[in-house]
């Protein structure tokens, strides 16, 4: 990051025009990330999940294709479906489809991102990055916090309850 910083600083023209480059893409796209979370996991873990809420802001329809993290072997988009009385999850087949307009909650108990082949446990309030993929907006770096099961809970429960304007207080 330091090299980063001293060839930017040499080189002001390049600063400006990559700034400026960067968030007209950003604007362009649409996609907006946030609240990113995960759970903690046991040491051993081999899997861990993934949540968040992507809302599209552009004008055309948009799909999660692929997820990558250094921490994890490989990952995938999983859904959560009833299955002769079990949950089951599976992987999404041809991308996760982020309507032009809509706003798409990655929640335990729905859609996530499934971590796996971990390298590293989750550990409570250290975070992962991950890159997501997306067919129009490209990939994106995504940076997870890592909650404790018990204030994991309480994220889901406010996820059934409310939208995210709707959630005032921090815990
Ligand atoms: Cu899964």
């Amino acid at each position: 990051m330091k090299k980063l910083l001293t060839a930017l600083a040499l080189s002001p023209l390049l600063t400006v025009s990559t700034l400026a480059h960067a968030q007209d893409a950003a604007h362009a796209k649409g996609l907006m990330i946030d609240q990113a979370w995960s759970r903690v996991t046991t040491p051993t873990a081999r899997v861990g999940g993934g949540y968040l809420t992507i809302t599209n802001h552009g004008p055309h329809d948009d799909r999660l294709l692929a997820v990558a993290s250094e921490h994890s072997g490989t990952a995938e988009v999983h859904m959560m479906t009833m299955q002769d009385d079990v949950m089951i999850m599976r992987p999404v087949a041809e991308g996760l489809v982020i309507a032009a307009g809509e706003t798409l909650h990655l929640a335990p108990g729905g859609f996530h991102l499934m971590f796996m082949q971990l390298n590293q446990p989750h550990v409570v309030d250290e975070p992962f990055s991950a890159t997501l993929t997306f067919e129009r907006a490209g990939s994106k770096d995504v940076t997870f916090e890592v909650l404790s099961m018990r204030d994991s809970m309480d994220r889901a429960a406010m996820r059934d309850g409310h939208e995210p304007e709707a959630e005032g207080h921090k815990h």
